[in-house]
């Protein structure tokens, strides 16, 4: 009954600063992620010019995954994950990113990562870069504003993917590299670029110059990873939030539409190979110049990826007589951002919108016609651990249970096609945008407060044995 394909990567999701801790073990450098300090669902987490002393920074123990991996993956093993997808911290490479050397101290321990994994039958599927770079590159070349970090990031991947190239098959590029749009957060613009775009007189330039560097720095990675192993599988990663407009009124629909460019720039380009026209007519428009070297255009067209890796945990609505403050707006990033009244939301003010993965699945595979994979999608929430050690989280699997539904029609129905399924932290672990611990994504609890105290104890919650029965019916039983 179930047309989900037979090698369908059901799986989980992590990115390494967030999980792994031992932030300056094994001849690890500072990354940026290093240097943020934790927040709270109400307080953005803040980017420190090196360590504060009294300060916590969550991600340097994390969830000590560095030591713990092998307990960790014999349970992802149990649950029968196919596919595990984390990122390779650049930082433990190349410690300070610009040396000629890597780090074989780092390289090593991925070894041994991947090994574990593929004992397991368990398919790494790699992120290059999570939103971190060795603190260095970004204080002393100002991250991918500067074009010598393209270098030092195709040096770094060229590294990796030689040493893994008989491991790791799945690789990603850049994650949400989109995100990065709304130039007044500047977390966004750190942690994927090195970049504090509030910082300068004209943020959407410098925004586009990175933007720039980091797609060449894509399309570069992907033209040397298929010289190093044609069977590799290489992607780009996009935040999908879908947006609709608020009414059906024509200027609700266009604006909804115009706010997608925003969403769809970066993926654009990774996969067709060229600027879309909307954005040479934008630089045009608002006097943005944009410096390109000779070879660029024919660079961007020769790395296309071979598939769209997504993240999706919510829609969001726009109304064009709305006009918010960016701190009123629901994802700070559009001022004409509204709540949509025909959907719930989580504690955190994310839509709930599973009928949006459908959409967002038929609206990228019409516009793309290449492979989908769905590398992050869950819900954060508030567990609690009973003193048994179980954990009823029946509203992870209320949320779980009915994106899948939705994205199985979009296979069965629509015929996208789609590689597999990753939801976001499989295990507990620091949250991005608040560096909670307590906003809590996992089918396994780990015993770790918002401060840091703890046993790091791993405990089975409730959607554990029902995501186990998902995968073993390869989707069927829901
Ligand atoms: C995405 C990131 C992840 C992850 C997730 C959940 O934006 O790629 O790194 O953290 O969102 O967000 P949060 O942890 O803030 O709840």
């Amino acid at each position: 009954m179930c047309s989900l394909p037979k090698d369908f990567l059901w799986g989980g999701a992590v990115a390494a600063h967030q999980l792994e801790g031992g932030w300056n073990q094994g001849g690890k450098g500072m990354s940026i992620a290093d240097v943020l300090t934790a927040g709270t669902k109400d307080q953005q987490r803040l980017i420190t010019e090196g360590l504060l002393p009294g300060k916590y920074y969550p991600n340097h123990e994390a969830i000590d995954f560095y030591h713990k991996y092998e307990e960790d993956i014999q349970l992802f093993a149990e649950m029968g994950f196919k596919c595990f997808r984390t990122s390779i911290a650049w930082s433990r490479i190349f410690p300070k990113g610009d040396e000629l050397v890597p780090n074989e101290e780092g390289l090593a321990f991925y070894d041994k990562l991947f090994d574990t994994l593929l004992k397991y039958n368990i398919e790494p599927v790699i992120t290059l870069s999570h939103f971190e770079m060795p603190y260095h590159l970004a204080t002393e070349y100002g991250g991918f504003y500067n074009r010598k970090v393209v270098d030092f990031f195709v040096r770094y991947a060229t590294t990796v993917m030689e040493r893994y190239q008989s491991k790791v098959k799945y690789w990603m590029t850049f994650n949400e590299i989109n995100n990065q749009m709304n130039t007044s957060n500047d977390i966004f613009g750190w942690t994927c670029s090195g970049v504090k775009f509030s910082e300068f007189a004209h943020p959407e330039e410098v925004l586009y110059q990175v933007a720039h560097h980091e797609l060449i720095a894509s399309a570069l990675v992907v033209k040397k990873g298929k010289e190093i192993n044609p069977d590799f599988q290489i992607g780009c990663m996009a935040s999908f939030v879908p947006i609709y407009p608020y009414s059906c009124a024509p200027n609700d629909m266009m604006l909804a539409t115009e706010s997608m460019h925003d969403r769809f720039f970066f993926t654009d380009v990774h996969i067709r190979g060229h600027y879309p026209n909307y954005i040479l007519k934008k630089w045009e428009r608002d006097g943005i110049h944009v410096a390109m070297e000779a070879g660029d255009e024919a660079i961007l067209a020769s790395g296309k990826v071979d598939y769209l890796g997504f993240s999706y945990y919510m829609s969001n609505a726009v109304k064009s007589d709305a006009n918010n403050d960016n701190s009123k707006s629901l994802d700070g990033s559009n001022h004409y951002s509204v709540r949509n009244p025909h959907v719930e939301a989580s504690d955190w003010g994310w839509q709930i919108d599973p009928v949006g993965l459908r959409y967002a699945l038929n609206t990228l595979y019409e516009r793309y016609e290449i492979p989908l994979f769905i590398v992050e999608n869950g819900f954060g929430a508030i567990d609690e651990l009973k003193a048994d050690g179980s954990c009823d989280d029946g509203y992870r699997i209320d949320y779980l249970k009915a994106h899948i539904a939705e994205f199985k029609k979009a296979v069965e129905i629509d015929g996208v096609e789609l590689m597999g399924y990753t939801p976001w932290g499989c295990i507990d672990l620091v949250s991005f945008t608040t560096g909670e611990m307590k906003k809590r994504y996992g089918f396994i609890y780990v015993d770790k407060d918002n401060e840091g105290n703890g046993t790091l104890q791993r405990s089975k919650k409730k959607s554990f044995d029902w995501y186990k029965e998902v995968i073993a019916s390869n989707g069927e039983q829901l």
